[in-house]
Protein backbone atom coordinates (compact mmCIF):
# COMPACT_ATOMS: atom_id res chain seq x y z
CA UNK A 1 0.00 0.00 0.00
CA UNK A 2 0.98 3.55 -0.25
CA UNK A 3 2.20 5.46 2.54
CA UNK A 4 1.84 8.93 3.63
CA UNK A 5 3.66 11.75 1.76
CA UNK A 6 4.35 13.75 4.60
CA UNK A 7 7.11 15.66 3.12
CA UNK A 8 5.16 16.47 -0.36
CA UNK A 9 1.82 17.45 2.10
CA UNK A 10 4.10 19.74 4.45
CA UNK A 11 5.52 21.53 1.11
CA UNK A 12 1.99 21.38 -0.47
CA UNK A 13 0.34 23.15 2.32
CA UNK A 14 3.16 25.78 2.60
CA UNK A 15 3.19 26.51 -0.46
CA UNK A 16 -0.39 27.67 -0.74
CA UNK A 17 -0.07 29.58 2.38
CA UNK A 18 2.67 31.30 0.18
CA UNK A 19 1.19 31.60 -2.68
CA UNK A 20 -1.34 34.47 -2.64
CA UNK A 21 -1.69 34.17 -6.52
CA UNK A 22 -2.40 30.74 -7.07
CA UNK A 23 -5.92 29.67 -8.28
CA UNK A 24 -6.69 28.06 -4.99
CA UNK A 25 -5.80 30.75 -2.77
CA UNK A 26 -7.72 33.78 -5.51
CA UNK A 27 -11.20 31.28 -5.11
CA UNK A 28 -10.37 31.27 -1.21
CA UNK A 29 -9.89 34.62 -0.39
CA UNK A 30 -12.88 35.22 1.31
CA UNK A 31 -12.70 32.00 4.06
CA UNK A 32 -8.72 32.39 3.88
CA UNK A 33 -9.47 31.89 7.70
CA UNK A 34 -10.92 28.38 7.61
CA UNK A 35 -8.03 27.84 5.05
CA UNK A 36 -5.38 29.11 7.40
CA UNK A 37 -7.26 26.31 10.25
CA UNK A 38 -6.64 23.62 7.64
CA UNK A 39 -3.51 24.39 6.33
CA UNK A 40 -1.86 25.12 10.07
CA UNK A 41 -4.10 22.05 12.08
CA UNK A 42 -2.94 19.68 9.31
CA UNK A 43 0.88 20.91 9.47
CA UNK A 44 0.98 20.37 13.37
CA UNK A 45 -0.84 16.83 12.61
CA UNK A 46 2.00 16.56 10.16
CA UNK A 47 4.79 17.87 12.78
CA UNK A 48 5.74 20.97 10.88
CA UNK A 49 3.83 23.47 12.41
CA UNK A 50 7.41 25.05 13.30
CA UNK A 51 8.07 26.16 10.03
CA UNK A 52 5.30 28.59 9.92
CA UNK A 53 6.19 32.46 10.41
CA UNK A 54 3.63 32.80 13.78
CA UNK A 55 3.73 36.59 14.36
CA UNK A 56 2.55 37.11 10.47
CA UNK A 57 -0.15 35.01 11.32
CA UNK A 58 -0.95 36.16 14.56
CA UNK A 59 -0.65 40.17 13.63
CA UNK A 60 -3.16 39.06 9.98
CA UNK A 61 -5.67 37.18 12.61
CA UNK A 62 -5.84 40.17 14.68
CA UNK A 63 -6.25 42.61 11.47
CA UNK A 64 -9.50 40.35 10.77
CA UNK A 65 -11.31 40.97 14.15
CA UNK A 66 -14.05 43.55 14.52
CA UNK A 67 -15.51 45.53 16.95
CA UNK A 68 -18.87 43.47 17.70
CA UNK A 69 -15.47 40.93 18.85
CA UNK A 70 -16.36 38.49 15.45
CA UNK A 71 -13.53 37.67 13.15
CA UNK A 72 -14.18 37.57 9.46
CA UNK A 73 -12.61 34.97 6.87
CA UNK A 74 -10.10 37.78 5.42
CA UNK A 75 -9.07 41.59 6.24
CA UNK A 76 -12.00 43.93 5.32
CA UNK A 77 -14.66 41.51 4.93
CA UNK A 78 -17.83 41.21 7.65
CA UNK A 79 -17.47 39.15 10.59
CA UNK A 80 -19.03 35.57 10.99
CA UNK A 81 -19.43 33.03 13.40
CA UNK A 82 -17.08 30.28 10.79
CA UNK A 83 -14.11 32.54 11.00
CA UNK A 84 -14.58 33.46 14.21
CA UNK A 85 -14.03 29.79 15.37
CA UNK A 86 -10.74 28.99 12.72
CA UNK A 87 -9.35 32.00 14.11
CA UNK A 88 -9.67 31.03 17.46
CA UNK A 89 -8.37 27.60 17.05
CA UNK A 90 -5.65 28.82 15.13
CA UNK A 91 -4.40 30.43 18.14
CA UNK A 92 -5.03 27.57 20.08
CA UNK A 93 -2.29 25.96 17.97
CA UNK A 94 0.11 28.51 18.75
CA UNK A 95 -0.83 28.83 21.92
CA UNK A 96 -1.21 32.52 21.69
CA UNK A 97 -4.93 32.65 23.44
CA UNK A 98 -3.70 35.16 25.29
CA UNK A 99 -3.75 37.76 22.94
CA UNK A 100 -7.70 37.80 22.88
CA UNK A 101 -9.80 39.52 24.53
CA UNK A 102 -12.32 37.00 25.84
CA UNK A 103 -14.85 38.13 26.49
CA UNK A 104 -15.59 40.42 23.94
CA UNK A 105 -15.13 37.09 21.66
CA UNK A 106 -17.49 35.55 23.57
CA UNK A 107 -19.70 38.13 23.74
CA UNK A 108 -19.84 38.25 20.09
CA UNK A 109 -20.94 34.62 20.12
CA UNK A 110 -23.61 34.71 22.97
CA UNK A 111 -25.52 37.47 20.91
CA UNK A 112 -25.73 35.16 18.28
CA UNK A 113 -28.10 32.85 20.44
CA UNK A 114 -31.45 32.90 19.64
CA UNK A 115 -34.62 32.63 21.82
CA UNK A 116 -35.56 28.74 21.10
CA UNK A 117 -31.84 27.95 21.52
CA UNK A 118 -30.30 28.46 18.14
CA UNK A 119 -27.78 30.34 16.85
CA UNK A 120 -27.32 32.80 13.85
CA UNK A 121 -24.20 32.35 12.05
CA UNK A 122 -23.96 36.58 11.72
CA UNK A 123 -26.31 39.39 12.28
CA UNK A 124 -28.09 38.07 9.10
CA UNK A 125 -29.94 35.51 11.33
CA UNK A 126 -29.50 32.22 9.43
CA UNK A 127 -29.89 29.18 11.63
CA UNK A 128 -28.10 25.99 10.93
CA UNK A 129 -26.99 23.07 14.07
CA UNK A 130 -23.18 23.87 12.34
CA UNK A 131 -23.61 27.06 14.09
CA UNK A 132 -24.62 25.68 17.56
CA UNK A 133 -21.89 23.44 17.32
CA UNK A 134 -19.42 26.37 16.45
CA UNK A 135 -20.71 28.44 19.26
CA UNK A 136 -20.25 25.79 21.91
CA UNK A 137 -16.61 24.58 20.51
CA UNK A 138 -15.77 28.49 20.53
CA UNK A 139 -17.13 28.83 23.91
CA UNK A 140 -15.15 25.76 25.40
CA UNK A 141 -12.26 26.30 24.05
CA UNK A 142 -12.79 29.97 25.65
CA UNK A 143 -13.43 28.44 29.25
CA UNK A 144 -16.82 30.20 28.63
CA UNK A 145 -19.82 28.21 28.17
CA UNK A 146 -21.44 29.30 31.20
CA UNK A 147 -22.29 32.28 28.87
CA UNK A 148 -25.12 30.48 26.84
CA UNK A 149 -27.96 29.16 27.88
CA UNK A 150 -26.50 25.70 27.28
CA UNK A 151 -29.56 23.56 28.25
CA UNK A 152 -32.32 25.82 25.51
CA UNK A 153 -28.59 24.98 23.25
CA UNK A 154 -28.81 21.29 23.46
CA UNK A 155 -32.62 20.63 23.44
CA UNK A 156 -32.60 22.65 19.80
CA UNK A 157 -29.92 20.35 18.36
CA UNK A 158 -32.24 17.34 19.96
CA UNK A 159 -34.88 18.95 17.65
CA UNK A 160 -32.88 18.49 15.01
CA UNK A 161 -32.77 14.76 15.22
CA UNK A 162 -34.23 12.66 13.27
CA UNK A 163 -35.77 9.34 13.31
CA UNK A 164 -32.92 7.47 11.48
CA UNK A 165 -30.73 8.38 14.41
CA UNK A 166 -29.39 11.39 12.44
CA UNK A 167 -29.05 14.85 12.56
CA UNK A 168 -30.12 17.64 9.72
CA UNK A 169 -29.08 21.76 9.75
CA UNK A 170 -32.31 22.42 10.97
CA UNK A 171 -35.79 20.62 12.63
CA UNK A 172 -36.71 18.32 9.70
CA UNK A 173 -33.49 18.93 8.24
CA UNK A 174 -32.50 15.36 6.42
CA UNK A 175 -29.86 13.94 7.94
CA UNK A 176 -26.04 14.59 6.46
CA UNK A 177 -23.01 13.26 8.01
CA UNK A 178 -21.17 16.90 7.95
CA UNK A 179 -24.13 18.24 9.96
CA UNK A 180 -23.82 14.89 12.36
CA UNK A 181 -20.66 15.61 13.14
CA UNK A 182 -21.42 19.20 14.49
CA UNK A 183 -24.51 18.18 16.58
CA UNK A 184 -22.97 15.08 18.16
CA UNK A 185 -19.84 17.26 18.62
CA UNK A 186 -22.00 20.04 20.53
CA UNK A 187 -23.34 17.25 22.32
CA UNK A 188 -20.22 15.23 23.37
CA UNK A 189 -18.70 18.82 24.62
CA UNK A 190 -22.01 19.73 26.71
CA UNK A 191 -21.82 16.07 28.48
CA UNK A 192 -25.05 15.49 26.10
CA UNK A 193 -24.37 12.34 24.33
CA UNK A 194 -26.65 10.32 26.52
CA UNK A 195 -29.80 11.72 24.66
CA UNK A 196 -27.89 9.83 21.16
CA UNK A 197 -28.99 6.40 20.48
CA UNK A 198 -25.94 5.34 19.77
CA UNK A 199 -26.28 2.05 17.85
CA UNK A 200 -29.13 3.72 15.55
CA UNK A 201 -26.90 6.60 14.69
CA UNK A 202 -23.88 4.04 14.40
CA UNK A 203 -25.36 2.26 11.83
CA UNK A 204 -26.38 4.95 9.80
CA UNK A 205 -22.67 6.32 10.20
CA UNK A 206 -21.05 3.08 9.41
CA UNK A 207 -23.53 2.23 5.80
CA UNK A 208 -21.67 5.76 5.09
CA UNK A 209 -18.48 3.00 3.92
CA UNK A 210 -18.99 2.50 0.38
CA UNK A 211 -17.06 -0.51 -1.87
CA UNK A 212 -13.95 1.49 -1.98
CA UNK A 213 -13.41 1.91 1.37
CA UNK A 214 -14.32 5.34 1.15
CA UNK A 215 -17.26 7.08 3.41
CA UNK A 216 -19.93 9.05 1.68
CA UNK A 217 -22.12 11.72 3.50
CA UNK A 218 -25.66 10.26 3.39
CA UNK A 219 -27.07 7.15 1.56
CA UNK A 220 -26.77 6.63 -2.28
CA UNK A 221 -23.86 9.64 -2.79
CA UNK A 222 -20.07 9.33 -3.72
CA UNK A 223 -17.09 9.02 -1.46
CA UNK A 224 -14.97 11.63 -0.29
CA UNK A 225 -12.32 12.21 1.86
CA UNK A 226 -13.26 14.45 3.54
CA UNK A 227 -16.09 12.50 5.20
CA UNK A 228 -13.46 10.49 6.42
CA UNK A 229 -13.44 13.50 9.38
CA UNK A 230 -17.41 14.46 9.47
CA UNK A 231 -18.09 10.28 10.06
CA UNK A 232 -15.15 9.14 11.50
CA UNK A 233 -15.10 11.69 14.23
CA UNK A 234 -19.03 10.94 14.97
CA UNK A 235 -18.31 7.31 15.19
CA UNK A 236 -15.69 7.67 17.62
CA UNK A 237 -17.92 10.01 20.15
CA UNK A 238 -20.35 7.77 20.07
CA UNK A 239 -17.86 4.87 20.69
CA UNK A 240 -18.92 2.77 17.20
CA UNK A 241 -15.74 3.39 15.73
CA UNK A 242 -15.34 -0.62 15.17
CA UNK A 243 -18.19 -0.75 12.92
CA UNK A 244 -16.02 0.59 9.91
CA UNK A 245 -13.54 -1.65 8.38
CA UNK A 246 -10.68 1.01 9.39
CA UNK A 247 -8.00 -0.41 7.08
CA UNK A 248 -9.67 0.14 3.93
CA UNK A 249 -10.42 3.36 5.16
CA UNK A 250 -6.73 4.01 5.30
CA UNK A 251 -6.18 2.77 2.06
CA UNK A 252 -9.12 5.02 0.26
CA UNK A 253 -7.25 8.14 2.14
CA UNK A 254 -4.05 7.08 0.66
CA UNK A 255 -5.16 6.39 -2.42
CA UNK A 256 -5.97 10.37 -2.42
CA UNK A 257 -2.68 11.40 -2.64
CA UNK A 258 -0.83 13.72 -5.21
CA UNK A 259 2.31 11.95 -4.25
CA UNK A 260 4.91 13.96 -6.44
CA UNK A 261 3.46 17.56 -5.99
CA UNK A 262 1.69 16.29 -2.54
CA UNK A 263 -1.36 17.27 -1.32
CA UNK A 264 -5.07 15.17 -1.23
CA UNK A 265 -8.12 15.28 -3.39
CA UNK A 266 -11.74 14.05 -2.67
CA UNK A 267 -11.75 10.95 -4.88
CA UNK A 268 -8.93 9.36 -6.22
CA UNK A 269 -7.26 11.45 -9.19
CA UNK A 270 -8.92 14.71 -8.61
CA UNK A 271 -7.59 18.23 -8.00
CA UNK A 272 -6.01 18.41 -4.82
CA UNK A 273 -6.91 21.14 -2.38
CA UNK A 274 -6.44 22.46 1.39
CA UNK A 275 -9.52 21.33 2.67
CA UNK A 276 -9.23 17.51 1.68
CA UNK A 277 -5.84 17.59 2.58
CA UNK A 278 -6.31 18.72 6.07
CA UNK A 279 -9.43 16.55 6.57
CA UNK A 280 -7.40 13.73 4.95
CA UNK A 281 -4.54 13.69 7.57
CA UNK A 282 -7.12 14.59 9.99
CA UNK A 283 -8.74 10.65 8.87
CA UNK A 284 -5.59 9.10 9.23
CA UNK A 285 -5.15 10.39 12.67
CA UNK A 286 -8.01 9.36 13.92
CA UNK A 287 -7.43 5.82 12.25
CA UNK A 288 -4.05 6.40 14.44
CA UNK A 289 -1.89 6.22 11.07
CA UNK A 290 2.03 6.40 12.57
CA UNK A 291 3.96 9.46 13.02
CA UNK A 292 0.99 11.52 13.30
CA UNK A 293 -0.40 13.56 16.54
CA UNK A 294 -3.36 12.50 17.59
CA UNK A 295 -6.38 14.85 17.41
CA UNK A 296 -9.39 15.26 19.29
CA UNK A 297 -12.51 14.47 17.53
CA UNK A 298 -15.14 16.60 19.35
CA UNK A 299 -12.77 19.67 19.47
CA UNK A 300 -10.85 19.62 15.98
CA UNK A 301 -7.27 20.05 17.05
CA UNK A 302 -4.63 18.05 17.86
CA UNK A 303 -4.62 16.15 21.14
CA UNK A 304 -2.04 17.83 22.84
CA UNK A 305 -3.12 21.72 22.41
CA UNK A 306 -6.78 20.71 23.90
CA UNK A 307 -5.09 19.18 27.26
CA UNK A 308 -2.96 22.38 27.35
CA UNK A 309 -5.89 24.75 27.39
CA UNK A 310 -7.48 22.66 29.99
CA UNK A 311 -4.88 21.36 32.15
CA UNK A 312 -1.60 23.59 32.11
CA UNK A 313 -1.66 26.58 33.93
C1 LIG B 1 -13.92 22.60 13.16
C2 LIG B 1 -14.00 20.63 11.60
C3 LIG B 1 -14.63 21.88 12.07
C4 LIG B 1 -15.79 22.31 11.55
C5 LIG B 1 -16.50 23.55 11.90
C6 LIG B 1 -18.26 24.36 9.35
C7 LIG B 1 -18.45 23.25 10.31
C8 LIG B 1 -18.00 23.41 11.74
C9 LIG B 1 -19.04 22.12 9.96
C10 LIG B 1 -19.56 21.83 8.60
C11 LIG B 1 -20.30 20.54 8.61
C12 LIG B 1 -20.80 20.18 7.24
C13 LIG B 1 -22.18 20.55 6.90
C14 LIG B 1 -19.99 19.51 6.41
C15 LIG B 1 -20.37 18.99 5.12
C16 LIG B 1 -19.60 19.66 4.02
C17 LIG B 1 -19.90 19.04 2.69
C18 LIG B 1 -18.92 18.12 2.10
C19 LIG B 1 -21.03 19.34 2.06
C20 LIG B 1 -21.34 18.77 0.75
O1 LIG B 1 -22.68 18.42 0.72
P1 LIG B 1 -23.29 18.00 -0.70
O2 LIG B 1 -24.69 17.65 -0.49
O3 LIG B 1 -22.36 16.78 -1.05
O4 LIG B 1 -22.97 19.05 -1.69
P2 LIG B 1 -22.63 15.23 -1.05
O5 LIG B 1 -21.35 14.63 -0.51
O6 LIG B 1 -23.80 14.94 -0.14
O7 LIG B 1 -22.84 14.88 -2.48
ZN1 LIG C 1 -15.38 16.78 0.40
Amino acid sequence: MAELAVDKHVKYILAVEKNKDSFESVVMDHLRMNGAYWGLTALDLLGKLDSVNVDEVISWILKCQHESGGFSGNIGHDPHILYTLSAVQVLALFNKLDVLDIDKVATYITGLQNEDGSFSGDMWGEVDTRFSYIAICCLSILCCLDKINVEKAVSYILSCKNLDGGFGCTPGGESHAGQIFCCVGALALTGSLHYVDKDLLGWWLCERQVKSGGLNGRPEKLPDVCYSWWVLSSLIMIDRVHWIDKEKLVKFILDCQDVENGGISDRPDDAVDVYHTYFGVAGLSLLNYPGLKAIDPAYALPVDVVNRIFFSG
